[in-house]
């Protein structure tokens, strides 16, 4: 308050106020300016990357604008604010989203035409100054905060939050390193740093907001003078947690909310000054390096937990750090402490910031001087937590001696809350003595270890999953027991959603830009729903196309980047098959694959005139392996291996090519994604919580081929039966199939048999590389029922060739399909938690409403 401008000078500041661009010159008189100025160049010195820094500059300006004024609003406003705590954020680029949203002040008029004129508007001016639009965005690194699907939701529903108008934080790591860049040599994969800090014009540091995070120490206990029993954490080591904050621009609108990402400094600044001069120079730096050691990488496991030491350190840095945060933002308001949960909603991405819980019961006891029942009230009325995965090998669990050294204090709370659970459970069920052991937080293992997935669901007043068969599964399986204690009505299912801005409008223009003549502009855009206007032209005959068209202009362009990349040529009228995600034995690239192979041996046994009827195909793989998972690297090499024998082979020419795309990312995704015909969902039934590149592929225009799993069951739904091909085995049904292979006879499907005979002739490449691969199937349980589901597989991939035969009708199917898909925007879904778990209402910005885009 003491820092603000008094009454009488505020006028002049608000003479002087950025506002959005008035108009393209005014865009361009900045471009210059910052080429000229900021960047100290001139027009004889200025490349595709100086000009890519300098309109990001421009922009970037308006958007700080955007954002003070939201935060202040929402400050003033004193409403409920939402804080999104996630380990990854995968927002990929900026600029081209920034273009989207940032307001052309005074130019929005009751029309759409506003929002497309903005966008031409930026391509001319950048034009104009000699470049194209398209290659000044190719510019920027992207940033890889995040390993898949669970770091990209948290990208869309920032994107959904801000668009909505929900005075939302993001809190997460700035970490020196995101995920690694994936090279492909010799069919290997191999794994280089990402060095995306090198320019940066997104992130703001913010080098006054520093919190002081304690590790290690220990714990006194005493009474004090009014004989309360008080726990002191003393001693151990401080590292400070430096924030920069990135901007979150909305869609229309010019709410603008913050992302917060900490970094970690030693505590003594540089490095520590009496070591030094006393001659201890090595011992000084590695102070500082253990310090920055804290942030500088992100974890490459999707769906695994490895227990490692430095993980549980970045978890607590980061979550100790937002709480602080946190907690200081509701005080300044001088509530009640009983009033924080009306004030406060902290969403826990998976198990990653579970510790929240404890921190916030631990600043409320031991420092705020709260009663235990009055702390844990708040507490478990704050926190929501959402479950991304059933798999067991990614249940994080930490070991008690690890949580012992590291976070004393949090390790005595952690105790007591699972006292106190437990006894209500033998209040409630006196005669279950098993289920006491089978809920406890404290897994009685040698050594014990806190069940992490436990203490966020006691610690939360709502567990959901992310699509309708998951959150059924958890309630039955993995949280049963749960269910039964705290009833039903504690867990919900919230199925993910993807957002259109920049998986429709960004990453397929061409597309939005045919949908919005049809349906009234775009205004689907932020009403999802809206499409539904197009299936009117499902077999409108000039639509289609023009629709067709399109889809052939991003297969030419996908075709290019394949070229380029790879050396091979494909044909862009074949079917484009594409399976893109993280490479995991669940998700089953290596039921893909042999499918290939089987299709590359039908084509060999095949006459001249038999393969004359066959739908030629393009097998499109990408998707990186986490270093140390030894059978995912193998799948990547089969898959390079036998791209390599059948790209060459003249007896299938056009048939079927097999690329393997490297290093899938966010924006390689929004060129990818827009070309596909057809990709695979295919996971064994159940594994795959929800799936969000299925929504994408479909709201493209693609059609898919997927096993009953995820979201794959809700998007059937939606779009209809014979809009999808689905196959395979049932989720109810995996239990009793894998028994049966470890303890019936287990009979291994021919076709597939006639496949790893091939591998094992050697004809891709060393047999003994591919042994394990094909042993896990064969001998060692097919834990994944690759076999099961081979031949159903096969036959629907049959189905496929059959109907894209026919061009005019699939053509419908796929215009059917995006009309369909309304429900799966994530704004739908950020309605939802916002509704049903954090209670919180919009805050629009005075000025708003004007735009004509509705809703
Ligand atoms: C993914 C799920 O596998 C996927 O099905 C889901 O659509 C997505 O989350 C978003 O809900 C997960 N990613 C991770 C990553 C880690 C741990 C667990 C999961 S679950 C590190």
């Amino acid at each position: 308050v003491e820092a603000s401008i008094p009454e009488p000078q505020r006028a002049a500041w608000k003479k002087f106020q950025a506002h959005g661009f008035k108009s393209k010159d005014e865009f361009e008189k900045e471009v210059v300016r910052h080429v000229e100025t900021t960047l100290a160049r001139s027009m004889f010195n200025c490349d595709e990357t100086a000009a890519y820094a300098a309109a990001s500059l421009a922009f970037r300006d308006r958007l700080i604008t955007q954002w003070n004024r939201t935060q202040q609003r929402q400050t003033f406003s004193d409403t409920k604010r939402v804080y999104y705590l996630s380990l990854e954020f995968l927002m990929g680029r900026a600029l081209d989203n920034a273009m989207l949203n940032v307001g052309l002040k005074n130019a929005r008029t009751s029309s759409s035409l506003p929002l497309i004129l903005k966008l031409t508007a930026s391509a001319e001016g950048l034009s104009e100054l000699g470049f194209r639009i398209e290659d000044i965005i190719e510019q920027e690194h992207d940033a890889a905060l995040g390993n898949g699907g669970l770091g990209r939701l948290a990208a869309c529903f920032l994107d959904s939050m801000a668009s909505l108008n929900i005075p939302a934080w993001g809190y997460g790591l700035r970490y020196r390193y995101g995920i690694f860049k994936q090279e492909i040599v010799d069919g290997y994969q191999v794994e280089v740093p990402d060095y995306w800090l090198d320019f940066n014009p997104w992130e703001f540091p913010r080098h006054d907001i520093v919190v002081d995070i304690q590790f290690y120490g220990h714990v006194r206990k005493y009474q004090d003078e009014a004989g309360k029993q008080v726990a002191l954490w003393e001693g151990g080591e401080i590292v400070k947690a430096v924030a920069y904050d990135v901007p979150i621009p909305g869609f229309d609108t010019q709410a603008t909310n913050n992302l917060r990402l900490w970094s970690s400094k030693a505590a003594s600044g540089e490095f520590d000054f009496q070591k030094f001069n006393s001659g201890d120079y090595e011992s000084s730096v590695a102070d500082q390096q253990r310090a920055e050691t804290i942030s500088a990488v992100l974890y490459p496991n999707d769906n695994l937990d490895r227990g490692k030491e430095l993980r549980l350190k970045q978890q607590y840095f980061w979550v100790a750090a937002s709480l602080y945060d946190i907690v200081r933002r509701f005080k300044k308001s001088k509530r009640a402490w009983s009033e924080f949960s009306d004030q406060v909603a902290i969403q826990l991405n998976d198990t990653h910031p579970t510790l929240a819980i404890v921190e916030l019961q631990r600043i409320l006891l031991d420092q705020e001087g709260l009663e235990w029942d009055e702390a844990w009230t708040i507490v478990s009325k704050t926190f929501g937590y959402t479950n991304h995965t059933v798999l067991p090998e990614a249940l994080e669990k930490w070991s008690v001696p690890l949580f012992q050294n590291l976070l004393p204090r949090h390790l005595q709370i952690i105790y007591e809350i699972n006292l106190y659970f437990l006894q209500l459970v033998e209040r409630k069920f006196p005669k279950e003595r098993d289920l006491l052991g089978r809920v406890s937080i404290i897994e009685e293992s040698q050594p014990k270890m806190v069940r992490m997935a436990y203490l966020a669901i006691v610690g939360s007043h709502k567990v959901n999953g992310v699509a309708e068969l998951h959150s059924d599964l958890i309630k039955t399986t993995i949280f049963k027991d749960f269910v039964k204690i705290f009833g039903p009505d504690k867990f919900t299912n919230v199925t993910n959603g993807i957002t259109p801005r920049r998986w429709l409008h960004q990453a397929n223009p061409r597309l939005s830009e045919l949908i919005a003549s049809k349906v009234g502009g775009l205004g689907f855009l932020k009403d999802l729903t809206l499409l539904n206007e197009l299936e009117k032209y499902a077999d409108d005959k000039e639509f289609k196309k023009e629709w067709a068209e399109i889809k052939y202009a991003n297969k030419v362009k996908l075709a290019k980047h394949i070229k380029t990349t790879t050396g091979v040529t494909v044909n862009p009228s074949a079917l484009f098959d594409i399976q893109v995600k993280r490479i995991h034995e669940y998700k089953r690239q290596q039921m893909n694959i042999f499918g290939v192979i089987h299709r590359y041996l039908t084509i060999k046994s095949m006459t001249a005139e038999e393969r004359k009827k066959l739908a030629p195909r393009v097998s499109i793989f990408g998707g990186k392996a986490a270093p140390g998972y030894w059978m995912a690297k193998t799948i990547i090499h089969l898959i390079n291996n036998v791209g390599s024998v059948v790209n060459k082979d003249k007896d299938v020419g056009d048939l079927l090519k097999v690329i393997f795309l490297e290093d899938y990312n966010v924006s390689k995704a929004e060129v990818i994604i827009p070309a596909s015909d057809i990709s695979e969902h295919i996971s064994t039934a159940g594994t795959e919580a929800s799936g969000t590149s299925n929504m994408k592929f479909v709201l493209n225009g693609g059609l898919i081929i997927g096993t009953c799993d995820g979201a794959n069951i809700e998007i059937t739904r939606e779009i209809g039966e014979n809009n999808i091909f689905l196959f395979g085995n049932l989720a109810e049904d995996v239990e009793d199939l894998r028994h049966a292979h470890n303890y019936g006879s287990h009979a291994m499907d021919p076709d597939l048999g006639k496949v790893f005979e091939e591998i094992k002739k050697g004809t891709f490449g060393d047999a003994g590389a591919f042994s394990a691969l094909v042993g896990a199937i064969e001998d060692h349980g097919d834990y994944y029922l690759v076999s099961d589901d081979f031949h159903s597989y096969i036959q629907t991939q049959a189905l496929v060739d059959e109907a894209y035969k026919d061009q005019d009708e699939w053509t419908s199917k796929t215009i059917t399909s995006v009309a369909r898909m309304g429900f799966f925007s994530s704004d739908r879904c950020i309605n939802e938690y916002a509704e049903s778990i954090w209670n919180v209402e919009p805050l629009v910005p005075e000025d708003e409403g004007t735009s004509g885009l509705g809703k």
